[in-house]
């Protein structure tokens, strides 16, 4: 008999909990938070599809055999004191992808075209026209160059932007230059919109500081050095962002991602017009795409076959 999948996601409604058993061919799937009453332990319990799980579960689950996380993210799932020793699957597919590099997109192309001094102008009801750089006189520094930074690097280059990386290993990416770990400063040197795409680690938490700041790049017509991060918002420092935007250290952001989440509303960073920020709702994972993915990587482990995208613990990633 097939095992059944639980599931701790927190959905904030039934509907996707619905579409998300739709994709699972039949299998059974037991969802921790329907309020129902679950045994003490979840015995012939395989699998487990988890968001910011509650750290205790997994003392619930003595049969766990494979983790999965909602998100291509699992700094979440590295919280708990309890983790068993199982395979920790990620989310990665095209549909995430594709909306992570749209939202960089959209948010190097808003800085570059100077979007949110248009809307003050449109307030005020005037008829001005802004400098108007190029891309290509503007150089987009990706820090991280995984699933998603890499994706993102090939459309900004298509968008005509100048583009380099810097990534913990420095491995190559078709196109564009990669800087590695130990290059940190000759990367920011060259970097005037610089783009976190960061898992978060105990070496990535803080990293984007004042320090990273002062070393960006300066373009003298657009609001500029920018720093845009989807990644994690544990990894950049808040009052850093704040106190460097007062004093002109960086022209503009745009933050997807908070060291607290939802943003306190009394956080000075909803107040800056050269502030752009979103719900980390850059990339939303796909309901469906993550059933479809979730099924196809049970029937792999279940016919003998390597899981795909497998956490590296020691790196934590
Ligand atoms: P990957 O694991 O594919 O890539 C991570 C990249 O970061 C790799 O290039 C890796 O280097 C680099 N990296 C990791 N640690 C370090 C370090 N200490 N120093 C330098 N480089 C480092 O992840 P994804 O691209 O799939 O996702 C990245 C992150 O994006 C996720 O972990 C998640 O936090 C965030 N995310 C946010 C979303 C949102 O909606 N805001 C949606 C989805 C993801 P190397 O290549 O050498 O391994
Ligand atoms: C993720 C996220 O990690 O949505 O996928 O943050």
């Amino acid at each position: 008999m097939s095992s059944p999948l639980l599931i701790d996601i927190k959905f904030e409604n039934s509907r996707k909990f619905d579409r998300l058993r739709s994709t699972l061919g039949g299998r059974e799937v037991i969802d921790i938070n329907d309020g129902g009453g679950h045994p003490e332990t979840f015995s012939g319990v395989h699998y487990a599809l988890v968001w910011k799980p509650d750290g205790k579960l997994f003392t619930r689950l003595p049969d766990l055999r494979v983790l999965f996380s909602l998100g291509a993210g699992v700094d979440h799932i590295f919280q708990s004191d309890y983790l068993p020793d199982v395979p920790i699957v990620r989310f990665v597919d095209h549909t995430l992808t594709t909306r992570m590099s749209e939202w960089v997109c959209l948010q190097c192309l808003m800085h570059l075209r100077q979007q949110r001094n248009y809307d003050r102008q449109q307030r005020e009801r005037l008829w001005q026209e802004l400098p108007q750089p190029q891309a290509s006189d503007i150089t987009v520094g990706i820090m991280g160059l995984g699933e998603l930074g890499r994706d993102a690097a090939r459309k900004l280059k298509t968008l005509g932007f100048n583009v380099i990386g810097w990534s913990r290993s420095g491995r190559p990416v078709d196109g564009i230059e990669v800087f590695g770990a130990g290059r940190l400063d000759p990367f920011l040197s060259r970097t005037h919109m610089l783009v976190g795409l960061l898992p978060l680690t105990s070496e990535t938490r803080g990293i984007f500081n004042r320090d990273v700041f002062s070393k960006l790049h300066r373009h003298e017509e657009i609001a500029s050095p920018v720093f845009i991060n989807a990644g994690r918002g544990g990894s950049q420092v808040e009052a850093d962002i704040i106190a460097c935007l007062e004093d002109g250290t960086l022209g503009s952001v745009s933050l997807d991602v908070f060291e607290q989440e939802p943003l306190a509303e009394d956080s000075p960073l909803w107040g800056f017009e050269q502030a752009i920020l979103t719900p980390h709702a850059a990339a939303v994972s796909d309901i469906e795409a993550l059933g479809h993915y979730v099924a196809r990587q049970i029937a792999r482990f279940e016919a003998g076959e390597a899981l795909e995208n497998v956490v590296d613990r020691s790196l934590g990633y």
